[in-house]
Formats: C-alpha cells, sequence, structure tokens
C-alpha cells in the first residue's frame, strides 16, 4: 500500500497519521507596541459617540496584527476604557479575572463585591474571578484606566462564564477601605479558600510609589531594575492564580541584561521613555505606549529618559509555574 493512500483512507475516518505531524513552535507571536496618540484619540471620541448604557463598557482593545484571535497575547488582554462624569458602567461578573490601573483622572470608583474602591492615577484594582464590579465616575472630567485581562486565556480553555446583575449598581454592604483592614498585618486567622483566586484589593499609587523609593541598589534585578510584584495580600502569591501585576522604575539611563522565559507580558509605560529590545528588533517606547513582550523572546530594557522611568505590567507566569512549564534563561 502507498503511504498517500493510507493517509486518505484514514482522513475519511476522522483519523490521521502521526508521521504527517509537526508539532508547531512557540514562536509565531510577534512584540507589537500601541502608540497612546491614536488610542487616547478613539477613547474621546468614543466617548462622544457612545453611550454607557449602549457599550456596557466603553473600552477599546489592543489588537496584535500576529495573532489568530482578536487580542494582544493568546493568554491575556490590554483594554482602555474610559468614564465620563456620572456615569456608571452596570454591574456583572465573569470568571476572567480583571484589574485596572488609572492611567489619568480621579474622582472615581469601582465597586468590587459591595465596597467601593477609589480609583485614583497610578491606583491598581482588583476585580478578581467571579466578582461582582460596577464603574462610577463621580468627578467633573472622563477618566481613562486600563484593563488587564486573562479573557483570552480563560476562552481557550473554552470555560467562559459571565453573568448580568439584576440592577445597573450593587449594593455597598462594607466600608470604603474595609477589604485593607481585614487583610492588613492583624487579621482574622480563619481561611477562606475563596481567596486563593484573589481578593477585591486596592493597591494605592502613593503607596507603590513609596515602595519603588524605597528599594536600594541591592534590591534590584540586573534583568528587571526595580520591580515590585503586586501580590495577593492573602497568600503573598502572584495576584491572581492566571495573571501576575507588576510595576518597575528604571534609574536614568539605566540599562538591564537579557533574558528569555515562558510568561508572556504586557507593558504599560506609565512614566518616561526608553528602548526594549525584543528578539531580532527593537521597541520605542514613551508614556502613553503599551507592547507586548511574547514568550521565549530575549529582551532587555534601555531608560532613555534623564530622569526614572516606570512600567506597570501583566503576566502569565502563574499559569507557566503552576503547570510547571516556567523555563527561563539568562545572557551570561
Ligand atoms: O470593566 O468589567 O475592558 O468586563 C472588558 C471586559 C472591561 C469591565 C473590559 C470587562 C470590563
Ligand atoms: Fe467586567
Amino acid at each position: 500500500m502507498k503511504l498517500t493512500e493510507l493517509d486518505s483512507e484514514l482522513e475519511k475516518n476522522q483519523l490521521s497519521g502521526f508521521w504527517k505531524t509537526r508539532v508547531p513552535s512557540h514562536s509565531s507571536e510577534a512584540p507589537y507596541l500601541w502608540k497612546w496618540e491614536p488610542l487616547l484619540d478613539g477613547l474621546l471620541k468614543a466617548s462622544e459617540t457612545i453611550g454607557i448604557e449602549q457599550a456596557e463598557r466603553r473600552a477599546i482593545r489592543l489588537v496584535s496584527p500576529h495573532l489568530p484571535i482578536k487580542s494582544t497575547s493568546h493568554t491575556l488582554q490590554f483594554t482602555f476604557s474610559i468614564v465620563n462624569p456620572g456615569e456608571v458602567a452596570r454591574a456583572h461578573r465573569h470568571n476572567m479575572a480583571a484589574i485596572r490601573f488609572v492611567v489619568q483622572g480621579k474622582g472615581a470608583y469601582t465597586a468590587v463585591d459591595g465596597e467601593k474602591f477609589p480609583m485614583e492615577e497610578g491606583d491598581l484594582i482588583l476585580t478578581p474571578n467571579w466578582t461582582w464590579h460596577d464603574h462610577h465616575n463621580e468627578s467633573e472630567d472622563p477618566i481613562i484606566w486600563l484593563d488587564g485581562l486573562d479573557g483570552p486565556l480563560i476562552q481557550s480553555l473554552n470555560v467562559l462564564f459571565f453573568e448580568d446583575y439584576e440592577k445597573d449598581e450593587q449594593p455597598i454592604t462594607r466600608q470604603t477601605g474595609e477589604s485593607l483592614n481585614r487583610l492588613g498585618f492583624a487579621r482574622s486567622p480563619k481561611e477562606n479558600k475563596d481567596h486563593l483566586r484573589g481578593v477585591p484589593f486596592r493597591y494605592a499609587w502613593k503607596e507603590t510609589y513609596k515602595a519603588l523609593k524605597t528599594m536600594s541598589d541591592g534590591d534590584r534585578d540586573p534583568y528587571e531594575g526595580a520591580l515590585l510584584r503586586y501580590v495577593n495580600p492573602v497568600t503573598a502569591g502572584f495576584t491572581y492564580p492566571t495573571m501576575s501585576c507588576e510595576i518597575q522604575l528604571f534609574k536614568a539611563k539605566e540599562k538591564t541584561k537579557s533574558h528569555r522565559h515562558t510568561s508572556t507580558a504586557l507593558y504599560h509605560v506609565f512614566k518616561g521613555r526608553g528602548r526594549t529590545a525584543v528578539g531580532e528588533g527593537h521597541l520605542e517606547w514613551k508614556q502613553g505606549d503599551s507592547f507586548v513582550i511574547p514568550l521565549w523572546q530575549w529582551h532587555s530594557h534601555e531608560n532613555l529618559a534623564d530622569d526614572e522611568s516606570i512600567l506597570f505590567s501583566i503576566n502569565d507566569r502563574p499559569v507557566m509555574e503552576g503547570l510547571q512549564l516556567y523555563r527561563e534563561e539568562a545572557e551570561n
């Protein structure tokens, strides 16, 4: 029998010889950078064109030209939301875990499972898997924040659940700041397994920035500069089982060494300007820009500003570590 005959016979029966298979490599995703100006322009135009009741979320997502799906990476997604004064983005919940990192504006809050979390520039607010959340802008100006989501990962697992709340707003049942009081250094020793999914929480920029500035040269990483992880306050582990949030500061003219790893990261430039070498090329970034570093690509960062530069990022390292798939290689 000829091999081609065997192949077509098998094909008729929904079977396929493994000798035909080539295992696809991980290298199809490529780096990409989204500039701030067209994104901001789109957000401002959307804020005039689309009503919040029409959109549910007035958000624009960053779409990589190197993916078969409309997403920023194959596991994680960045979208940017704009909420006008007086608007309410109605309550819902989903088993995608999400984060908000406030880019510009103030005087808004996100309600998460009965607690209001104030939103100011640089704050990080968590809405873990299956927590009710609605957004409110009580200020005089529009507010813009970055949404980070593990949606692409959840969708690739075919396990997405989504539920609308019965009203636009959920009831407020907790004091503002209660989550921090409950999960501070004096806390109940009782275990709550739900906390493993992550907890509703606000990491105030004021405190984060202080922590960054407190880092000494001995705390700096040759590949990352001064890097902080936003840990789950209960486990002290990753922010979520699916997503780690991080912030890093580079001193004026700082240049890192190169490394590569099997986690994928999305970056947002909170302050400054610089250059990140990825694979064969490089990405030039400045405040407001966002970019993706796909997995297993050599990369290093360089701060081109005369002052500090600050990058906020999310990555899927918890998934890779959890599945025993995390690897890392460093330039020697
Ligand atoms: O704010 O709840 O950009 O559920 C995408 C999905 C924002 C949100 C997004 C969401 C949200
Ligand atoms: Fe949501």
